[in-house]
C-alpha cells in the first residue's frame, strides 16, 4: 500500500516511534503495549510491508481497543479515570488518523475525519510532546494543525462559503453608565499590584487589550471559521449549567457559530448555546497568535489557564466563585455583571451538592427574597463589560455574567 504524502508528513514529527508506544504507561500494559507496536512499527519502516490484508487488521485492532477505551474513558467520574487509558487513547487517535488516510478514497473525506479524531483525542486524551524542536505543539494539536492546512487546499476551488457577519455595535467602549467598580486606565503593574491584586478589589480595566491583533479579527465569523470552522468543540445548551434543561454537546465549531451566533436562533431565549469555559486556544494555536497576556499575569504567575467564551445574546454564567485571580477580556460585544463580595457568601444560598456549592440558588437578576431572605442584606455591584474592556475578578468573589449581544471574552485565570 502507497503512503499519501500527508501521512508521511505527520509521521515527520512525531519522533521516535518508541515515545509512542515505549513509554512507561503504555509498557505498563501489555496488551496496550502490543496493539500499538502491532499497528504502529510497519509504518516507521524504510519500505512498508503494509498489505491490504495487515492494513484491514490493524484498522480493526485500533477500533477494538479505541472503542473500549472511548467506552472507558465516558464511565464514571473524569477524576477516576486512569492515565495509561489516556495516553493510549491518544496514541490510537494519531494511528486512528494515519490509517484513515491510508484506505481513503476521498482525501478530503478522510482529512476532515482526522481533525475530528484529532479533536477528540485532545479532549479525552492526555498531551504527548513531540520530539521536533521547529514544533511547538503536542502530537494531536500539531496534527489537527497540519490537517486544517491541507483541508484549506483542497478547498480553494470549492465555492466560498456564505459570507456572515455578528450582530455587535463596535463603537460602544466606554459609554456612560453607573458602574459600581473602580475605573483604571492602563495601569502601571505597580498600581495593579497594588490597588487590585493586594486589596482583592474588583476592577474595570481600560487600554490593556486595544493592541490584540484579535480586536480587529474576530468580530468577521469569516475569520473565526477559516481558522476553526472544521474543529469540534464541546457547546453547552440551556438556560444556564445549574439547571436541569442543561445539556452539552460536541459540534463543529462552523455549525455553531451559524446556526447559533449569525443565524440568530437563539438570541433571547432560554435555549443559548455556548462555547463557555474551553480551552480553545491550546486547541487551535493559531487563535492563540492573536491574543497576548497581559503584562500584569506575569508578576505573580507564569501559566495562566486561558479559556473561551463565545455565544449569542442571552448566554447566563450563574453567580459562582472561582477560587483564582481573573481577568475576563472583551473582544468584542458587551456582558452585564454582577458580583457579590466572598464575605456574602452565607447569604448567596451555594447549592449544597459538592458539585454545585461554588454555586449559588439565587438568580441574581431578580431574586426570590420570600425563598431566599438573607439576599436583602446583599450589597451587589454591577457594571457593563464592554468591547476592549478587561474586568480585574479577584478569587471567590462571586459574579453573575449575561450577554447583551452576540460576545466573545477571553479568560485568564492565574495565581
Ligand atoms: O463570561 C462568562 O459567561 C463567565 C466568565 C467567568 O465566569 C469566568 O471567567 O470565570
Amino acid at each position: 500500500m502507497t503512503m499519501h504524502p500527508i501521512i508521511k508528513e505527520l509521521l515527520s514529527f512525531c519522533g521516535d516511534k518508541t515515545r509512542l508506544i515505549d513509554s512507561d504507561a503504555i509498557k505498563s500494559n501489555r496488551l496496550y503495549r502490543m496493539v500499538l507496536s502491532d499497528v504502529m512499527e510497519p509504518l516507521f519502516e524504510e519500505k512498508s510491508t503494509l498489505g491490504d490484508e495487515k492494513v484491514s487488521t490493524n484498522l480493526i485492532k485500533i477500533g477494538v481497543l479505541y472503542d473500549s477505551i472511548y467506552n472507558r474513558l465516558h464511565t464514571g467520574q473524569w477524576n477516576t479515570v486512569e492515565a495509561t487509558d489516556r495516553e493510549c487513547f491518544t496514541v490510537l487517535s494519531y494511528a486512528r488518523i494515519l490509517y484513515t488516510l491510508l484506505v481513503s478514497k476521498d482525501l478530503k473525506q478522510a482529512i476532515k475525519d482526522g481533525i475530528y479524531l484529532a479533536d477528540l483525542g485532545l479532549m479525552l486524551g492526555s498531551i504527548i510532546r513531540v520530539d521536533d524542536k521547529d514544533v511547538g505543539n503536542d502530537l494531536l494539536t500539531e496534527t489537527a494543525t497540519r490537517l486544517t492546512a491541507h483541508l484549506a487546499d483542497e478547498n480553494i476551488d470549492a465555492p466560498p462559503f456564505k459570507r456572515m457577519k455578528f450582530d455587535v455595535n463596535l463603537e460602544d467602549v466606554g459609554v456612560s453608565e453607573k458602574i459600581d467598580v473602580p475605573i483604571l486606565d492602563c495601569p502601571s503593574l505597580e498600581l495593579f499590584g497594588n490597588q487590585c491584586y493586594d486589596l482583592k478589589q474588583p476592577t474595570l480595566l481600560r487600554g490593556i487589550i486595544k493592541a490584540w491583533p484579535a480586536m480587529e479579527r474576530w468580530h468577521d465569523p469569516n475569520y473565526l471559521l477559516s481558522i476553526a470552522g472544521e474543529r469540534t468543540v464541546p457547546i453547552e445548551f440551556g438556560s444556564q449549567y445549574s439547571n436541569d434543561d442543561w445539556s452539552q454537546k460536541l459540534m463543529k465549531f462552523r455549525e455553531f457559530v451559524e446556526q447559533n451566533i449569525c443565524g440568530g436562533s437563539s438570541s433571547g431565549v432560554n435555549r443559548a448555546a455556548y462555547l463557555a469555559q474551553h480551552d480553545l486556544f491550546d486547541q487551535v494555536p493559531a487563535l492563540r497568535r492573536d491574543i497576548t497576556v497581559p503584562d500584569y499575569i506575569g508578576r505573580t504567575d507564569a501559566n495562566p489557564r486561558i479559556k473561551a467564551w463565545l455565544g449569542p445574546k442571552g448566554t447566563v454564567s450563574p453567580l459562582h466563585t472561582d477560587p483564582c485571580h481573573n481577568l475576563l477580556c472583551q473582544v468584542f460585544g458587551s456582558k452585564t455583571i454582577i458580583l457579590a463580595r466572598p464575605e456574602d457568601t452565607d447569604k448567596l444560598y451555594p447549592h449544597e451538592h459538592f458539585i454545585l456549592s461554588n454555586t449559588s440558588q439565587i438568580d441574581a437578576r431578580c431574586p426570590d427574597l420570600e425563598r431566599f431572605p438573607l439576599v436583602r442584606q446583599v450589597r451587589f455591584q454591577r457594571l457593563t463589560l464592554h468591547r476592549g474592556e478587561v474586568l480585574y475578578l479577584p478569587p471567590q468573589w462571586w459574579h453573575y455574567v449575561e450577554s447583551l449581544s452576540p460576545s466573545f471574552s477571553v479568560s485568564f485565570w492565574f495565581e
